[in-house]
């Protein structure tokens, strides 16, 4: 187990694009119980592999209370929205900001699981909004790219002089084969 660093916006690392996944193996499965360590550790609800430099197709996602209901999420695929909602959003690779975003309500999603089994659902409400979150991270989009250029540059800026105060301590990206 070990935890990863996450990049933080603007890192350009963020816009890269992750790639299908197509070997369902240990190596798979060590990445995604290191994403849902660090995930954990940082008081997460969703974090995509995009966001530990990783560019492949995995999310990890726990939106319950207790933390003890992991959800793997490979190569997810959104078939169906229904019925738009705002909803204040925040990102781990965003520290201290929170902006309005619209999504959909109401998705129906395919997935693969850990194992690769093909997965289909119905899914609503925080689920379904952090899973279009976290697949826009799959294809290098933020939350911040939906509000104003203005506020987006703020954000931008204020994270970069966080960050350069040294108050994140930085982490060893630890290597995957993917
Ligand atoms: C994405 O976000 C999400 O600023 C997941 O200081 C967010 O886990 C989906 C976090 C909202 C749906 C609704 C953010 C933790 C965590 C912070 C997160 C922070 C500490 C964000
Ligand atoms: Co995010």
């Amino acid at each position: 187990m070990a935890l990863l660093n996450i990049l933080h916006y603007p890192d350009n690392k963020l816009r890269q694009k992750g790639e299908k996944i197509h070997a369902f193996d240990d190596n798979l499965k060590k990445i995604s119980d290191d994403m849902l360590e660090t995930m954990y550790a940082a008081k997460g609800i969703g974090l995509a592999a995009v966001q530990v430099n990783l560019p492949i197709r995995l999310i990890v996602i726990d939106i319950s209370e207790s933390r003890n209901e992991p959800i793997i999420l490979v190569n997810p695929i959104i078939n169906d929205r229904k019925e738009k909602i705002i909803f204040e959003e925040g990102c781990l690779s965003v520290p201290g900001f929170y902006e309005k975003v619209e999504r959909y309500n109401d998705i129906n999603v395919t997935y693969n699981d850990i194992e690769g089994n093909t997965i289909n659902k119905d899914v609503e409400g925080l689920l379904a909004v952090c899973i279009q979150h976290e697949i826009d991270h799959l294809d290098g989009k933020l939350f911040v790219d939906y509000i104003s250029n203005l506020k987006r540059d703020r954000i931008a800026k204020k994270i970069k002089k966080t960050l350069a105060s040294g108050s994140v301590p930085a982490r060893k990206d630890v290597p995957y084969n993917i």
